[in-house]
Formats: structure tokens, C-alpha cells, sequence
């Protein structure tokens, strides 16, 4: 089943020359392949819709700040159970408890600076490839 995702290269991956790495994985796996990207700071406005559901807990406002401090890549791709498969490949939140072979598991230690984000779900997916891509059908 062919689906779409919304994939953000976060400022930490940025700052730390890794896109081009994590963009290789992601393009290596079959049929997978990219269908918008962009580099850019996150405005504040925009953090507030993504993270959304995560307003008031106690990571929110360091959240925004750390997401705020320098260009993300966001992407769009496209392919086979992609959705399902980028988390796989992201890894589980905390990178101490990721797998090596997951891209947090090697390269990250802090939560926060995890790398990467996926949409978590068909819904999610179609929600945030609107607020970064709003032209993109
Ligand atoms: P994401 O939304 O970025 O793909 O990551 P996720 O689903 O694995 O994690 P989520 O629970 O949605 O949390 C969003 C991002 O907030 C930061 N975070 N910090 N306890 C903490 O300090 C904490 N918990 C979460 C991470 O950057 C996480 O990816
Ligand atoms: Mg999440």
C-alpha cells in the first residue's frame, strides 16, 4: 500500500552534517522516494500546529526552542507502508533505547535531540503534510 509521510530532519541532524546520511537511508529502502523537501528555520507558528498535542507538558517549551534553533529538512516521501516504516527506521523516541541500525540508536543520546520526526499515523501523516507543505496535493 503506497502511502505518504511527513518527515522533519531536525535542527540537531541539520547542525550536524547528518541529512545527507539519513536522506541516504530513507532513499536506499525500495520504492521509496522523495517527494517534496525543504530547508528552513521553523517558525513558532508553526512548531504550535505540529506539536499541537503536546502543548502544556513539561518538554513542550524546551521542545519549541530546540526546533526553533536552526533549519530543518522537511520532506515528504512517498512508498510501500512508509508510514510504519520511517518510524521503524527513526527508531523509538529515547535514542538509549533505540537499536544501533536505528538512526537514533547511532547517532543520538538525547531525547529531545532525536533527529528525526515521522507522522505516526494515515491521520497525522495527512494533518502535517499540510501545515509544512500546504501547496503539495
Ligand atoms: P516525533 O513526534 O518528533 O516524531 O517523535 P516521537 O513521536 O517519537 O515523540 P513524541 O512523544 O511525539 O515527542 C515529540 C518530541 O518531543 C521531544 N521530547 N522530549 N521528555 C522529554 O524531554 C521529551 N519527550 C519528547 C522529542 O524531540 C520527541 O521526538
Ligand atoms: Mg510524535
Amino acid at each position: 500500500m503506497s502511502q505518504r509521510t511527513l518527515v522533519l530532519l531536525k535542527p540537531d541532524a541539520v547542525r550536524r552534517g547528518l541529512v545527507g546520511e539519513i536522506i541516504g537511508r530513507i532513499e536506499s529502502k525500495a520504492g521509496w522516494t522523495l517527494a517534496a523537501m525543504e530547508l528552513r528555520t521553523l517558525d513558532r507558528a508553526t512548531l504550535e500546529q505540529h506539536y499541537a498535542e503536546h502543548e502544556g507538558r513539561p518538554f513542550y517549551e524546551p521542545l519549541m526552542e530546540f526546533m526553533a534553533s536552526g533549519p530543518s529538512v522537511a520532506l515528504v516521501v512517498e512508498g510501500e507502508r512508509v508510514i510504519e516504516g520511517i518510524r521503524a527506521l527513526a527508531g523509538p523516541t529515547d535514542p538509549i533505547a533505540a537499536a544501533p541500525g536505528s538512526v537514533r540508536g547511532d547517532f543520538g543520546t538525547i531525547v529531545r535531540e532525536n533527529l528525526i520526526h515521522a507522522s505516526d499515523s494515515e491521520e497525522s501523516a495527512q494533518r502535517e503534510m499540510k501545515i509544512f507543505f500546504p501547496d503539495f496535493a
